[in-house]
């Protein structure tokens, strides 16, 4: 079966995470008339849920019921980070508890949860969070290296399997590899999933890859091969690059033969040709305008699908644009003075960041090392050796650990094992004072994981009204001169808007603006920001 990441990891990676809820809800009657078969459709979770508030003003937990309702028949799927929920760093375990409550009671079906060093003890609490809150336990071990290599002894067949053991012995309902580089080569696949497919002959195996190097495709027919049962795919148009592999492409290869999906390609084509359109609504925040095509380089420095053009955007933004091909380098180097972990959300941070301080500071691996006493770290890279993300498996790198600590705590175990549970009711009491309205257990939700962020999109909300009611163009670029628009803000209300003209710029930077609302003149003071 096929997992559709269209709705979040697809453009995550390909996008900057902006596509808004609009433009799924748009396409959602067709999804759910048409890919039935799906086994899942991934639409939430990662950095979909901050994102939407911090940059398109919008409520995530409105964004699922909204799917939720157009898509009644296809379970949905949302990537939780272990003991990190939907953040960047751990939240006391009642937080990670209520959140995955109310996920579910908000539609939500299968959970994959991974925890970015897979550490175990990071994982079992998402994992029992979810099981307690009845959904299902996807649980996730990150891939990293290369099972084929001999040379690469830390994570070796070995290794998976016996965390895959762990996991399966935890009452994990599905397996899962997430393979956030894309750097699971074709035989290592035909290798991994099926050493784990004789090992658990029973649980349902489901894979997650980037096609990032070009041979996702070819790696996914070979899960499929060795066992696997569910493979993850992007609609053609959202698929490639750092994004996941072709969905048409998979279902061709396989039809007619035992793996057969059972998905239309006409309708995939008819599916993908709604986003080829929609996705050039979103051309200032494609990645492409500097990625032109795959690079199997990822193999080399490892980068996850949707940090990549992130790591681009930060290295531009601190003047190191033209030195990319060195910050990939070095997030290599980076990677190993770090002791070779498993690089994704927030690991991968810490990776990045570190590589971004060595180009900047001229550092090799040696140089650092040696020059450690004397360093001012990232505070990320300062966070991790305290133990704060938690344990890499094979321990922290020393002397690079004590050098960078210089006597600083150290957390052993669990980091969110011993954090004081917050009182989520005593919150909304405050909360609601704060913003002057009656919140729900969602509103404090995202509160609680993401205070100043949830602040801003309410005080956003409560002065501009429902802004992810206006099609995506207007969103983004506002109105022309003349041109109307009808915009249904609720079912049965829809307000028809007319810009009619601008004002000259007053004293306070601020322009009068005419416009006809339902046939009335209307004019507000809009500050000019250009
Ligand atoms: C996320 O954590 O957002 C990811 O997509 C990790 O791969
Ligand atoms: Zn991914």
């Amino acid at each position: 079966m096929i997992t559709d990441t269209t709705f979040r990891d697809a453009h995550q990676s390909l996008l900057a995470t902006r596509v808004r809820t609009y433009d799924m809800a748009a396409i959602s009657p067709f999804v759910a008339q048409s890919f039935n078969g799906l086994f899942s459709l991934e639409n939430w979770g990662g950095a979909t849920f901050d994102v939407s508030m911090r940059f398109l003003h919008e409520c995530p937990w409105e964004r699922l019921q909204t799917l939720r309702k157009l898509i009644p028949n296809i379970p949905f799927q949302c990537l939780l980070r272990g003991a990190n929920a939907m953040g960047y760093s751990n939240y006391p375990d009642n937080v990670i508890y209520k959140f995955c409550e109310l996920a579910v009671k908000n539609g939500m079906d299968v959970f994959r949860v991974f925890d970015s060093l897979n550490y175990l003890p990071n994982l079992l609490v998402g994992m029992e969070a979810v099981g307690k809150a009845g959904g299902v336990v996807e649980a996730a071990i990150a891939y990293t290296g290369d099972v084929t290599d001999k040379s690469r002894d830390k994570y070796d067949l070995k290794y998976y399997l016996n965390l895959a053991d762990q996991l399966v012995k935890a009452q994990a309902h599905i397996l899962s590899i997430k393979d956030m580089a894309g750097v699971l080569k074709p035989e290592a696949a035909k290798l991994l999933i099926g050493a784990l497919r004789d090992k658990f002959p029973d649980i349902p195996i489901h894979v997650h890859t980037h096609d990032t190097s070009g041979a996702g495709v070819a790696a996914m027919l070979e899960c499929a091969k060795a066992g696997a049962d569910v493979v993850d795919a992007a609609v053609d148009s959202m698929s490639g690059m750092t994004s996941q592999p072709s969905m048409g492409a998979i279902v061709a290869s396989l039809q007619g033969t035992k793996h057969d999906t059972g998905l239309s390609l006409d309708d995939i084509s008819k599916y993908s040709a709604y986003w080829e359109s929609t996705r050039q609504l979103y051309a200032p925040f494609e990645c492409a305008t500097t990625m032109k095509s795959g690079n199997a380089d990822v193999y080399k420095h490892e980068i996850p699908g949707g940090q990549y053009t992130n790591l681009q955007f930060q290295a531009f933004s601190l003047g190191l644009g033209p030195q990319f091909d060195e910050v990939k380098r070095m997030y290599r180097e980076a990677n190993l003075v770090l002791g070779d972990i498993i690089k994704v959300t927030p690991s991968s941070k810490i990776v990045g960041d570190l590589a971004q301080f060595m180009v900047q500071n001229n550092l090799t691996r040696e140089t650092l090392v040696d020059r450690a006493d004397d360093l001012s770290f990232p505070k990320s890279v300062v966070d991790f050796m305290q133990g704060n993300v938690g344990q890499p498996p094979y321990g922290f790198p020393e002397p690079l650990r004590t050098k960078v600590l210089r006597g600083k705590p150290k957390v052993d175990g669990r980091p969110g094992e011993n954090a004081k549970p917050v009182d989520l009711d005593a919150v909304k009491v405050e909360l609601e004072e704060k913003h002057g309205r009656t919140l729900s257990e969602e509103d404090v939700m995202s509160y609680s994981m993401f205070p100043t962020v949830f602040d801003e999109f309410e005080t956003f909300r409560q002065q501009y009204g429902p802004v992810d009611k206006l099609p995506t163009r207007l969103f983004l670029t506002g109105l022309e001169i003349a041109e109307e628009v009808d915009v249904e803000i609720e079912s049965g209300k829809t307000l028809a808007i007319q810009l009619l003209a601008e004002g000259k710029l007053n004293k306070r930077g601020e322009r009068e603006v005419f416009f006809d609302l339902n046939g009335q003149m209307r004019s507000i003071f809009v500050v000019d920001k250009e």
